[in-house]
């Protein structure tokens, strides 16, 4: 069994904050885990805007807390985001996140992570990428 504590992971490097300062994650199960996929804790700072497009994975991202909005770029549709919303980018779907407030997101990769990904100039992860040494 792995048993982990958020409060405890987040003063390791498990913590990643992302360059752009739009977001940090801490990334409580990797791919060195052996699980076939990735769990991470993301908060997404208030105010931020941006695009993504997980080209090499799918995400489910549930909101724990806070308020904000997913649009589809290929059909413009905007889908509000709330406590208890889940969205699945299923079909690799390029898309744009809107936090309105902090927002807590509870978030499920496949491929897992290795660890110390941030976001390429597409709003993607690369396949390899360096683990995390604890
Ligand atoms: C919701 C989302 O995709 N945020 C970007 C960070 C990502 N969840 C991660 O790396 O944990």
């Amino acid at each position: 069994m792995i048993v982990r504590n958020l409060s405890d992971a987040q003063s390791t490097t498990r913590r990643i904050v992302s360059p752009d300062g739009n977001w940090e994650s801490t990334r409580l199960l990797l791919k060195s885990d052996n699980m076939g996929f990735s769990f991470h804790i993301t908060t997404i700072y208030a105010n931020a805007a941006f695009q993504m497009h997980y080209q090499n994975h799918l995400e489910s991202v549930y909101c724990i807390s806070g308020e904000g909005e997913v649009e589809t770029i290929a059909d413009g549709t905007r889908y509000p985001i709330h406590p208890g919303t889940l969205y699945v980018l299923d079909q690799h779907d390029k898309h744009i996140l809107r936090a309105f407030s902090e927002m807590k997101m509870a978030c499920v990769f496949n491929p897992p992570l290795n660890g110390t990904e941030v976001h390429n100039n597409e709003g993607a992860y690369e396949l390899e990428a360096d683990a995390i040494t604890l």
